[in-house]
């Protein structure tokens, strides 16, 4: 059976694009990962996430845990038959889900206690439980239990708060064990904080990882903030591994953080935008609701090979969606994906030809043309 590899194929500055090499399948870097949290890519079918260009999903410990729980997935044969997703999926490990969705909730040195937000049932997290119930789901690339703060907060608390999250990657480490064909990766905290990062990505290279994800960004600091982090976080990563951004972003936060070396995000926005009428396209957000499209015979975006683009005018895309008929979210959340996918295509070839600066220059002057 392979095994779990990264294998970096060019860099131009700080971006990279390789592959990661898995048992279900290789996922080219930089790389999407769609938002399935509770077993579905919301509105898509598994088949249509795949044509969009996705190679790896992403789903959630916390709202699995709870619904429909985890020993059950495993009884059933794992998350990836239940979903009938077979290829790649990375699991987030559960804590920082509690601390931003959950009710009551108590943070210890053992792990987090708190009271489901579906129906207030009371459960626990730990680091060895969340690798127990990430084993169960069948996770491809598990992640390390952690915590973080919102910011902006105390350089104090950030301290104490990653301090606390590297023992948890010491745990997460050995009650992960050995399991050949998975991954675990750790997880930098840190805050915006250089030397706090230093310390957390020193903390978990001695632990050792098979990739290393930026925890603790897009929690309210904004994107000039979060750029500044990224221009010494990364770089703080061990180079032969991938680095993997968690819970980004917008459009121009992905491209922004692929310059700065990260080469996996993952973000709810492209699905769930496609449920409330935003869409992404090559000039900017359109919001499919505004009445100017009422009688608009073109495609949301010219240049999209999406069957949204390909079979479908803005004026049927405004009246399923004023309308509320459910192909509407169908559509918008195929074409938010597609886009999404295309553009870590074209950052990836961009970067093996050594034009990420070219790309760059073309992703924002088209921006700045706008919609119409
Ligand atoms: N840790 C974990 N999951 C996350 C984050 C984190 O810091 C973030 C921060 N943007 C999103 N999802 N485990
Ligand atoms: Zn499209």
């Amino acid at each position: 059976m392979s095994t779990f590899s990264y294998t970096l194929s060019a860099r131009d500055g700080a971006a990279r694009t390789g592959v990661i090499s898995t048992p279900r399948g290789e996922i080219r870097t930089p790389a999407f990962m769609p938002v399935g949290t509770a077993a579905t890519v919301k509105a898509m079918m598994p088949a249509s996430v795949r044509e969009t260009g996705a190679d790896i999903l992403l789903g959630n410990t916390y709202h699995l845990m709870l619904r429909p729980g985890a020993e059950r997935i495993a009884r059933l044969g794992g998350l990836h038959k239940f979903m009938d997703w077979e290829r790649p999926i990375l699991t987030d490990s559960g804590g920082f889900q509690v601390m931003s969705l959950a009710g009551l909730r108590k943070l210890t040195e053992e792990g987090v206690t708190f009271k489901s937000h579906i129906d207030g049932s009371k459960h626990e997290l730990t680091p060895e439980r969340s690798m127990e119930i990430q084993a169960l789901l069948g996770s491809d690339i598990v992640m390390c239990f952690d915590e973080c703060p919102a910011l902006p907060a105390e350089r104090s608390a950030i301290e104490a708060s990653m301090k606390l999250s590297m023992r948890w990657a010491q745990r997460s480490r050995d009650a992960f064990g050995d399991r050949p064909g998975h991954a675990l990766f750790g997880i930098q905290q840190g805050g915006l904080d250089e030397e706090l990062r230093g310390q957390s990505a020193e903390a978990l290279r001695s632990i050792g990882f098979d990739g290393y994800a930026v925890g603790g960004l897009a929690v309210g600091e904004g994107q000039e903030a979060m750029f500044g982090a990224l221009d010494f976080a990364p770089g703080q990563l061990p180079e032969d591994k991938p680095r993997y951004l968690m819970g980004v972003g917008k459009p121009d936060d992905i491209v922004g953080a692929v310059k700065r070396g990260i080469d996996m995000m993952d973000c709810v926005l492209p699905s769930r935008s496609g449920r409330t009428g935003q869409v992404f396209t090559r000039r900017g957000v359109v919001n499919i609701k505004n009445a100017r499209h009422m009688d608009d015979p073109r495609p949301l975006d010219e240049a999209c090979s999406c069957p949204a683009c390909r079979n479908y005018s803005r004026a049927y895309l405004h009246h399923v969606f004023r309308s509320q008929e459910i192909i509407s979210s169908m559509l918008l959340t195929w074409h938010n994906l597609h886009y999404y996918q295309d553009l870590m295509a074209e950052m990836r070839a961009a970067i093996a030809i050594g034009d990420f600066a070219g790309f760059e220059a073309r992703f924002h002057a088209e921006r700045e043309k706008g919609d119409l």
